[in-house]
């Protein structure tokens, strides 16, 4: 292995991003004796958490579960002020993870990677920069996210624009002011129905160009009061363990029954009681066939298109705001504050940009075909991401033979990995939350968790058994997107068809979903089992 500081580019692995993913890779793979170096495109670790300084950004899983588990000590040290945390404090908790851990100095920030190929011969990666430098190493692990290939303003004439624009995405960490401002916001997903309640608090007028409208249910957010905490942090270590056994990552009520066996009364009962509750993660397991069964499915979209017409005033803007074009949950299940009462105050306008298409963005505002103009001091694009593959896409990626991870998923219509970790073709390299795993359908960094953790201990193995190089085999790897995309069709997730998880969103991209859509406890029983074996579905040298 390669000594730490012995050559100033040659490392055992190369961490692609300094998000959640590549800080947890390289405290655990330094730990072993590794020299990791972590490269990091924003000027700050962070990863989402850095770029999404948006108002209003906000956690949609509760914070003493969104946060890592692998350090008992750090769980009892760190105190969170809210159920759900805000983006400032996520931000700040990375910063004290980092410190803690000591993992600044081994991170690169400001510092883009172009490419990274693959030597057959020496069996080692060429991790090119975007300064011209080039770092070789041993592996190389992308932990570049699943949701951070932001997708610019998709509008001609966005550049034209005379007052001042900003991307949920990409947000500065500069104060912005809405005071008194004429605001158009674009964008409905989770970025928007989180930034619109707030930039109304202070905005003169806003203006929300909305093309489909989503499901979103009240994150019920409060303070954690000291008691709460100190009760909670009693029993972290088996809360941690029971995050790893459950379905998604979190330990919410997951109804073991079927809608199906509720009478009518008995069934709005269980949905309103979980909806007083509050948070997406509970009302989505409302019934256990939610996810798989039309009709199941249709009684919990009903359920909440009804809270939207009572809490919205004017009928018509109520029945804009109602999904309709898709089953709930099978697009991300927004959580909010105060979305759909927004919408009440005098100041704030709902525009239907489905039948009225933006048709460019000019220098005071934004045109719709029909030749409106709305006006604006400042525009808000929350037009989301290329997202599960985007990032890697991003990266000219080339394993054996040259061959280009991007053209490979184009040609094969659509992300084709093992696991989710590897890479047919592609030896040494490791993606974290890569598509073909739970990816965005588990608690991030649970699945974070588990994959650096797999990682980890497969370069221990190769390490153990004098072996310095593993490739998945074409044969695991078409098996097991076979089986991703057979475990999908058994749900409802493919009734959405304008879904970003099916790559709907980006002209020209892929279209199939590739996420495992089984469970995170029986994917990571899957993951450590394909261990067990001794890495059964890869080839090892
Ligand atoms: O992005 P999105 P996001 N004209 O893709 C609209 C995570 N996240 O950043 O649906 C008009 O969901 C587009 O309209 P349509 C979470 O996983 C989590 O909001 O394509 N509109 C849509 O309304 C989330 O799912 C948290 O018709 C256009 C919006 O832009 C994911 O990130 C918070 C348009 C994009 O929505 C992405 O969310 C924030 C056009 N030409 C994000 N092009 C939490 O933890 C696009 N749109 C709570």
């Amino acid at each position: 292995m390669t000594e730490a500081g012995s050559s100033a580019s040659r490392f055992d692995v190369v961490v692609v991003g300094a998000g959640l993913a590549g800080l947890y890779a390289l405290h655990r793979l330094r730990g072993r004796g590794l020299a990791v170096q972590v490269v990091e495109a924003a000027p700050d670790i962070g990863g989402t958490w850095y770029w999404n300084a948006y108002p209003g950004a906000r956690c949609d899983v509760e914070s003493m579960d969104y946060s890592y588990s692998f350090s008992p000590e750090l769980d009892q040290e760190w105190t969170w002020s809210e159920l759900y945390p805000a983006q400032p404090e996520i931000l700040s908790y990375i910063h004290h993870v980092a410190e803690r851990f000591d993992l600044r100095r081994d991170v690169r920030l400001s510092t883009t990677v172009s490419a990274a190929t693959y030597d057959e011969e020496r069996a080692r990666w060429s991790v090119v920069l975007e300064t011209g430098e080039t770092l070789d190493a041993q592996y190389v692990v992308f932990a570049t996210g699943s949701l951070s290939a932001p997708l610019d303003p998709p509008f001609e004439g966005f550049e034209t624009f005379g007052g001042e624009w900003y991307q949920t995405s990409r947000w500065p960490h500069e104060e912005v002011s809405f005071d008194g401002r004429r605001v158009v916001v674009i964008g409905t997903g989770s970025s928007g129905v989180q930034s619109i309640p707030v930039i109304a608090e202070t905005a003169a007028a806003v203006t929300v160009l909305q093309r489909t409208p989503n499901f979103s249910i009240p994150a019920r957010n409060r303070p954690l009061d000291a008691e709460e905490v100190a009760r909670r942090k009693a029993v972290y270590p088996a809360h941690r363990q029971a995050q790893r056994d459950s379905p998604s990552g979190v330990t919410v009520d997951v109804n073991p029954r079927s809608a199906h066996t509720y009478g009518a009364e008995e069934a709005q009962d269980e949905m309103r009681r979980r909806w007083e509750f509050g948070g997406a993660p509970i009302f989505n397991v409302a019934f256990v066939d939610t996810m798989t069964d039309v009709a199941a499915n249709t009684l919990l979209a009903d359920f909440v298109r009804d809270r939207i017409r009572e809490k919205v005033s004017d009928p018509a803007t109520a029945e804009l705001l109602i999904p309709t074009d898709h089953p709930i949950a099978a697009k991300r299940l927004c959580c909010d504050t105060n979305y759909f009462e927004t919408y009440n105050a005098e100041h704030v306008e709902l525009v239907d940009v489905r039948s009225n298409p933006i048709r460019r963005v000019v220098r005071d505002g934004v045109e719709l075909s029909d030749g409106t103009v709305h006006q604006a001091d400042t525009i808000v694009y929350a037009v989301g991401y290329d997202a599960l593959s985007g990032a890697l896409g991003r990266i000219d990626i080339r394993g054996t033979g040259g061959r280009r991870l991007a053209d490979e998923w184009r040609d094969a219509g659509g992300p084709s990995t093992y696991l989710g970790l590897a890479v047919h073709g592609f030896p040494n390299m490791f993606t974290v939350t890569g598509p073909g795993s739970p990816s965005v359908l588990a608690v991030m960094i649970v699945a974070i968790e588990q994959h650096v953790e797999w990682i980890d201990d497969c370069l221990a193995h190769l390490a153990e058994h004098g072996l310095g190089v593993i490739e998945a085999t074409e044969v695991a790897q078409k098996e097991w997107t076979d089986r991703v995309e057979e475990v999908i069709q058994g749900t409802v997730f493919p009734l959405a068809t304008n879904s970003y998880y099916g790559g709907a969103n980006v002209p020209g991209k892929w279209r199939r979903i590739p996420l495992w859509a089984g469970g995170q406890k029986a994917y990571r029983d899957i993951c450590a089992d394909v261990a067990r074996r001794g890495y059964e579905g890869f080839a090892l040298r």
